[in-house]
């Protein structure tokens, strides 16, 4: 267990962890098979799946995360496959078959995945990629074919890969993703609601929430900000806005809808902007303003017009940028016309959201990542015991994790799962109590969780003491059972908060 635990991502999974390996001797051949595979996964890297709509952007996305242009955007038959890219010490591609059997592929001549992958692909299970990026350290990132594209068989294959259907012994519940990020584009349609619901609910088997799902309003460059109200014309602030409401529609099934711009993050951030481009651009800053203004009013226009930059590195500054970051960089060049390509490309960068979408996956899914884990793991356990039809194996499971959330460590396992239980709405609460509940999972910042940010401790106690009073009350006195159990955790973090604070002082 020693060498294990050094590799599982806090107390909660290795908590988990012990758990399984107590049950080993006690359950069938099967379960066991399968606890097997849940220790594995827990020290593994959390799972972060990308999905969304097809054409979205989620490849492009899973390129500016990673750092470096390897998921084929676009075309080919890849973007129909679930690929996952995990951290290894050799750069190295394999297709794995539905029937177990991999084939190992070579990497295009720049770098990324094949698009074409010169084998069946209806009897592609998935692909796993290798890198040695240091980001994949602690997060494994599974690209995902579009939701709602037209091919029913690569959803199909999508969901039981996602679910773990695929193989019923060794992947039964435990090959689902523990966290979703969710890339959306302009307008939330109520059908995209249903699928993000269908698509969390394949992630180990657990509901999504606030704990384990962010969304991502992708091509904020293409938004037309004259037609939101309060943006005044521009884009970026009309991306805010509809973020913003978006976030109202998707909450609380994710923690929060970022505006991004997914290609220009890709660019800057894979090494897809060169000095080439960034002379390029520079030459385009001199031409006067009529022209300029013309050129980019459309893509058309932009290549069509007129002028000394190459009609080629006009098209490769389009493919990479768009006309939003071709005018963004325009902009920084006249207010610094000497800036370098470096500078060009940072302040391109900081134009494309990236930041805050990572910021965000930090305080979310990184900080957290014990927690996600340890949950997932439970529910995977959880199923796999029922799933064994054995009554006596899934009593003595069922007893083995009552006994482990009982423990007052497990406390931070148990608000997890209250949290996810009132986001789905499957313990239903008042508006104004699902809301302070959910609150727990928005940060974890104490003040936060309070929903009292930059207040004076000694007003964050009287408030934590107060709370934990009332929810205690509540418990016993106001609610239905459900209602009871989730209160009860509730107070207990209240209580354990007025705790932490006091010891602070
Ligand atoms: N203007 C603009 N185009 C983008 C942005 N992000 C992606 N694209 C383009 O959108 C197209 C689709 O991008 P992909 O990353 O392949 O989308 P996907 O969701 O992976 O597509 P499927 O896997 O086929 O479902 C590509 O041409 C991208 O260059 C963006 O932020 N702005
Ligand atoms: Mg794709």
């Amino acid at each position: 267990m020693t060498t294990q635990a050094k590799q599982l991502a806090g107390p909660l999974s290795a908590a988990v962890a012990n758990l399984c390996v107590g049950l080993q001797p006690q359950v069938s051949p099967a379960t066991a098979a399968g606890f097997r595979e849940v220790l594995r996964r827990l020290s593994a890297p959390l799972q972060v799946a990308v999905a969304g709509r097809i054409k979205s952007g989620k490849s492009t996305l899973v390129n500016a995360l990673i750092g470096r242009r390897v998921a084929p955007t676009d075309v080919g038959e890849c973007t129909r496959l679930v690929t996952r890219f995990q951290y290894g010490t050799v750069d190295r591609i394999e297709v794995v078959f539905s029937d177990g059997r991999k084939q190992v592929l070579p990497f295009e001549a720049n770098g990324s995945i094949p698009p074409d992958l010169g084998v069946d692909v209806d009897r592609v299970s998935h692909i796993e990629a290798y890198l040695t990026n240091a980001v994949l350290r602690d997060l494994t990132v599974i690209d995902t074919p579009g939701l709602g594209s037209l091919d029913a068989a690569s959803v199909a294959r999508t969901e039981a890969l996602l679910s773990g259907e695929l193989d019923p012994v060794s992947r039964n519940a435990v090959a689902g993703a523990e966290a979703v990020l969710y890339v959306v584009t302009q307008g939330v349609r109520a059908d995209d609601q249903q699928a993000l619901a269908a698509f969390t609910a394949a992630t180990a088997s657990r509901e999504a929430g606030p704990v384990n799902a962010i969304a991502v309003l992708n091509k904020a460059d293409t938004i037309a900000a004259e037609t939101v109200e309060g943006a005044n014309g521009d884009t970026w602030q009309a991306a805010v806005l509809l973020a913003e409401r978006q976030a109202l529609t998707l909450k609380p099934r994710v923690a929060d809808v970022l505006p991004v711009i997914g290609l220009v993050a890709e660019s800057t951030e894979t090494g897809g902007f060169t000095s080439a481009d960034a002379d390029a651009l520079r030459k385009l800053a001199e031409l006067d303003d009529a022209t300029r203004e013309t050129m980019l009013i459309s893509a058309d226009l932009f290549v069509s017009w007129e002028c000394d930059v190459p009609v080629g590195t006009r098209n490769r500054l389009l493919e990479k940028l768009d006309l939003y970051g071709i005018r963004k960089a325009l902009e920084a060049v006249d207010a610094e016309p000497g800036i370098t390509a470096g500078a060009l490309r940072r302040k391109l960068l900081d134009a494309s959201g990236l930041d805050g979408v990572r910021a965000k996956l930090n305080a979310v899914f990184r900080s957290r990542a014990d927690g996600i884990k340890a949950a997932a793991a439970l529910a995977s356990v959880t199923s796999l015991a029922a799933a064994s039809g054995d009554p006596n194996e899934r009593q003595r499971v069922h007893d083995a994790i009552e006994v482990l959330l009982a423990k007052p460590e497990a406390h931070q396992l148990r608000l997890l799962e209250a949290l996810t239980l009132v986001a789905s709405g499957a313990v239903a609460m008042p508006n104004d109590l699902v809301e302070e509940v959910l609150r727990f999972g928005s940060s974890p910042d104490v003040s936060e969780q309070l929903g009292l940010r930059g207040r004076p401790p000694q007003e964050l106690m009287a408030y934590a003491l107060e709370r934990a009073g009332w929810w205690r009350s509540f418990a016993s006195f106001g609610a239905t059972p459900a209602q009871s159990r989730v209160a009860h955790v509730v107070h207990r973090a209240y209580f354990l908060i007025w705790q932490q604070l006091r010891g602070r002082r």
